[in-house]
């Protein structure tokens, strides 16, 4: 059936600075803390090409822990919070997503950006969505529904499609470790009953522990 809700692809293979594709794999041994995840990912990013399945494998063969991650979480009482831990060389953002009771993002793209989202603490629930018609105003179309426990390791790119990821507890935080390659600062959000996008910045509230400030431009 002819579609108008082509979105864009991500190829396997992306420009430079990282080009994702299937070379053999590299083994690391199991990281014990995020110190181990955040140095064996510059590991595996130091190479010039770089297997999905390998960067999904690295981060589940480590468990969380408390300890790991308190020091970096900060948490806002109305949004979510992205705390920047690691800029990967420039190939990549590592971030980790504080999620208070009841918050959840917008329905965004990627950028064209490699999206992995590994699960902290807490629970998540991922909802896909296909690409809108550019064409026609109408409700957008959820593809998937699925709830991730901790340790569990997500992944979407523009190709999957859009996602919105919300904490639907409202009694437990949630807490989750974001890599995007290439790292970006904008991308699109979503309405869902009209598919009309607007562009977002990408902004973080902390970076390496310091609160960030973010002036207006005069
Ligand atoms: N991409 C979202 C953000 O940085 C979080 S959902 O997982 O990708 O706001
Ligand atoms: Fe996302």
């Amino acid at each position: 059936m002819a579609t108008d809700t082509q979105g864009p692809t991500v190829s396997d293979v992306i420009a430079p600075p990282v080009a994702f594709f299937k070379p053999p794999s590299k083994s690391l041994p199991r990281p014990r803390n995020l110190d181990d995840v955040t140095k064996g990912l510059r590991a595996i990013f130091d190479e010039d090409n770089i297997n999905v399945d390998e960067v999904k494998e690295y981060l589940s063969s480590y468990r969380a822990k408390v300890d790991d991650w308190k020091e970096s979480a900060v948490f806002d009482t109305h949004r979510y919070t992205r705390n920047l831990i690691d800029e990967g060389n420039g190939k990549y953002n590592l971030i980790l997503v504080c999620w208070g009771e009841g918050h959840g993002s917008a329905i965004h793209d990627h950028s064209d950006s490699h999206c992995f989202m590994k699960i902290m603490d807490g629970s998540l629930t991922e909802t896909k969505y296909s690409w809108p018609s550019e064409k026609k105003k109408r409700p957008m179309n959820v593809t998937d529904v699925t709830a991730y426990e901790k340790d569990h390791v997500a992944y979407i790119n523009d190709s999957i499609g859009l996602h919105r990821v919300e904490n639907r507890s409202h009694t437990n935080k949630a807490v989750s470790l974001h890599l995007y390659s290439p790292p970006f600062n904008m991308c699109q959000s979503f309405d869902e009953r009209s598919g009309h996008k607007v562009k977002c910045n990408v902004t973080f509230h902390t970076k390496y522990g310091e609160k960030v400030c973010y002036r207006k431009q005069q």
